[in-house]
């Protein structure tokens, strides 16, 4: 039989966003292999991407809309047409609308597809409609705000710059499951002789990679990143002519904010020992090219966005920017590459409609008036898996006058509540086109296998759902095709570098970075802006995190086998990751009288989650560790992590607080 090769992208939230070559024989997609072409991603891929296909063709895809025919929450539906469907969603809407307005109905999406139309198409139709809109917050807002406050539009140092640092600092990131590709660069730098460091609230599993781990007690890196700036200046450790040429407010960080962070005071609040606080800011000043690699999991705090922008200041006052190899990472943008508003449809909004915060739901869903929701949409997203407070969200859910859609691949947690499915394409199905935020490569993908059973993409149903709305703009009526062309056509300043022909052609392209753009500051200054005049708190300064009422922090963060509440359908990766378990230092467990294996359930005032116990010395005490986003059905008991975390915000860009939770933990079952 024949078999083609077709190249398509990783469509998931990580930032490698890698190429793919699929072979496809017979429109089956029987082999998903790394495309060699990708000046990142160069072939390889992750554990979850190796079988692809798997999830693809998977017996447990959806593959027809369905109706919910038992109790809500039971998972009991049968099959409808697509005609039904649409016609049962809009008729209930319409009904919505007249008797609640338009803001009684909810969209809810996050990052299913990266895809740059699928993943935003649905905004040009709830704008149109006037819904509630939905502050995508759950990520790294935080960070953003942090990374921004300090160095505005700055372009972010190309990955590469990693393999020529000498002194890397992996701070709060696991990049051996989250930023697998750029290990290479790390392992590229330590042939030549650098030095790499973790900064983290555990060892996880990126420790094996690094010479040294530095435990933090979680929530308290912008102490530590303050201390450090203590010492450098305290010893004359800085780059004065740096400053001076490219930095605003060096002076007013120096005597205003810095005298208070003695190592002393700063060990105490980050639990980190005073000779270690100084061999590390020695190290960092030492070193010729010092390079951070600033995760995400330090940003889901009360002191998310003041800690992010307190660690960004570090760079500045080493020099690191002027060095080959040096500087920090937090994020990559190029979002300026596509014209993305002609997707989102901003202008289609009569007026402004109410802005609902996706990491509240269970607050929207429960006690939101004025009016209430009467109906969510959920598309490309899992909340009763990945949003916080899973309490309040079921019991939203569960509302009987709640009408919900839900557009799925999977009979999700979510999924389970709806009134209505609508089965959607995976990545090989549909069309779209991709950036990345861990590279400045972008690529288009055509479908390469037909849609499986009746499933359709996110656009085409905006399309019929717009048509049964009664929609008329022409909007609606173009294609995925066109609506690629029109994000890059006029291609925008930073596009015309490349090769359109090669992009068009489906193969991985790359944008070129400017010269000495480490050394170009797109801030309103024009410098590094450690004082920061547009900030209510112009200068960064230590905030305690929220923290609760109980004896361990507790930390839920990736898995090397699975991408948020996604890959749960893989039954290879589920047996990978063994069972759902509560990592839990030994001392902490002999205090608690638990024992490795049993059964426990770590609670606090929100729930109670049930996880299997297992000791070990890569988690000091004080920390608790659940890795991955499991589906309930693969818990032991019914509940899942997000049962103890909080809808409470950051303090600025109003992100997620995942990881700044306590809980207590006890005995489930012997
Ligand atoms: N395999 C896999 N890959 C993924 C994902 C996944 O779930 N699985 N998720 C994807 C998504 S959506 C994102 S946003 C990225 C996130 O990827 P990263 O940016 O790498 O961030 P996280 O892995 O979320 O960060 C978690 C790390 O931060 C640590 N941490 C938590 N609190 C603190 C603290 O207070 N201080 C310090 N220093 N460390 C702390 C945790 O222990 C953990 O090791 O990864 C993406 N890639
Ligand atoms: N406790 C805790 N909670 C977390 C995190 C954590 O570290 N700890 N991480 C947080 C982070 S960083 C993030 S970004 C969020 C992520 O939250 P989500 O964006 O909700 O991510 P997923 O869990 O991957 O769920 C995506 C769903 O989209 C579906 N899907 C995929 N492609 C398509 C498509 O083309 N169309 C449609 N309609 N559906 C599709 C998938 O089947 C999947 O069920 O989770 C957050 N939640
Ligand atoms: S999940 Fe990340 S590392 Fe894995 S294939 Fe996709 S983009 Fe690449
Ligand atoms: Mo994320």
């Amino acid at each position: 039989m024949k078999s083609d090769i077709k190249r398509s992208v990783c469509p998931y939230d990580c930032p490698d966003a890698c190429g793919l070559l699929v072979e496809v024989v017979d429109g089956q997609a029987v082999k998903v292999m790394g495309d060699p072409e990708h000046s990142f991603t160069k072939g390889t891929l992750c554990p979850k991407m190796l079988h692809y296909e798997r999830t693809v063709h998977s017996p447990q895809r959806l593959t027809q809309p369905l109706l919910r025919v038992g109790e809500k929450g039971t998972g009991k539906f049968k099959p409808i047409s697509w005609d039904e469907g649409i016609k049962v969603i809009s008729e209930r809407w319409k009904g919505i609308i007249t008797q609640y307005g338009a803001e009684a109905i909810l969209p809810y999406s996050y990052a299913g597809t990266m895809g740059a139309v699928q993943r935003n198409c649905g905004e040009g139709f709830f704008h149109r409609m006037g819904a509630s809109r939905l502050a995508r917050t759950i990520c790294a807002s935080s960070k953003g705000y942090g990374w921004a406050a300090v160095m505005g539009g700055t372009l972010a140092p190309h990955p590469e710059e990693v393999g020529t640092s000498d002194f890397i600092l992996i701070w709060s990131s696991n990049v051996l499951a989250t930023n697998i590709h750029l290990i290479q660069y790390i392992q590229e730098a330590k042939k030549r002789g650098a030095t790499v460091w973790l900064v983290d609230t555990y060892e996880n599993p990126t420790a094996h990679l690094v010479d040294k781990v530095v435990l933090v007690r979680p929530g308290t890196d912008g102490a530590l990143a303050l201390g450090i700036m203590h010492i450098l200046v305290r010893e004359g450790w800085i780059a004065q002519e740096f400053l001076e040429k490219y930095v605003q407010g060096f002076e007013q960080l120096r005597t205003d904010v810095l005298p208070d962070y003695p190592p002393a005071k700063v060990s105490q609040i980050t639990g980190i020992d005073v000779k270690l606080l100084e061999e590390m800011a020695e190290r960092y000043v030492k070193a010729h090219a010092p390079f951070i690699v600033l995760g995400s999991g330090l940003c889901r705090y009360g002191n998310g966005a003041m800690t992010v922008r307190t660690i960004t200041c570090l760079p500045a006052l080493v020099g690191a920017w002027e060095k080959p190899g040096g500087g920090l990472l937090a994020s990559i943008s190029t979002s300026m590459v596509f014209h993305t508003h002609r997707v989102t449809r901003e202008d289609f909004m009569q007026e402004p409609t109410r802005v609902v915060n996706m990491n509240q739901l269970g607050y929207a869903l429960t006690e939101l008036s004025n009016p209430p929701i009467m109906s969510m949409y959920v598309y490309h997203s899992n909340p009763a898996i990945v949003a916080p407070d899973q309490t309040m969200i079921l019991k939203g859910l569960m509302r009987e006058n709640l009408f919900t859609v839900v557009h799925e691949r999977f009979m999700t947690d979510t999924a389970r509540y709806a009134d209505i499915i609508l089965p959607a394409t995976s990545s090989l199905e549909h069309a779209d086109i991709y950036r990345a935020y861990g590279h400045y490569g972008i690529q288009k993908a055509s479908p390469v296998i037909p849609p499986i059973g009746e499933a359709k993409s996110n656009w085409e149903v905006f399309q019929l759902l717009a048509q049964a709305m009664g929609f008329e703009e022409e909007f609606f009526q173009r294609t995925t095709d066109e609506l690629i062309n029109q994000m890059i056509n006029p291609p925008a300043p930073w596009l015309k570098s490349i090769d359109m022909a090669k992009l068009q052609a489906g193969r991985p392209v790359e944008l070129s970075l400017p010269e000495n753009y480490k050394t170009t500051y797109l801030t309103p200054s024009g410098k590094i802006e450690l004082y920061n005049p547009k900030d209510v708190e112009p200068l960064p300064t230590y905030i305690e995190p929220y923290g609760d009422d109980a004896p361990f922090y507790l930390m839920s963060t990736p898995s090397v086998y699975a991408l948020n509440s996604s890959f749960n359908e893989r039954p290879d990766l589920l047996r990978k990751r063994e069972a759902a378990f509560l990592q839990m230092n030994p001392k902490d467990a002999e205090t608690k009288e638990l024992l490795e294996g049993q059964e426990v359930s770590a609670f606090n005032e929100r729930g109670e989650v049930q996880f299997i116990l297992k000791l070990t010395d890569t988690v000091p005490q004080g920390v608790v560790v659940a890795e991955g986003l499991f589906s309930s059905e693969a818990m032991p008991g019914d509940r899942t992590v997000n049962t103890l975390t909080s809808q409470r915000l950051t303090d600025r860009a109003e992100g997620s607080t995942l990881y700044d939770v306590k809980v207590d933990v006890r005995l489930w079952k012997v």
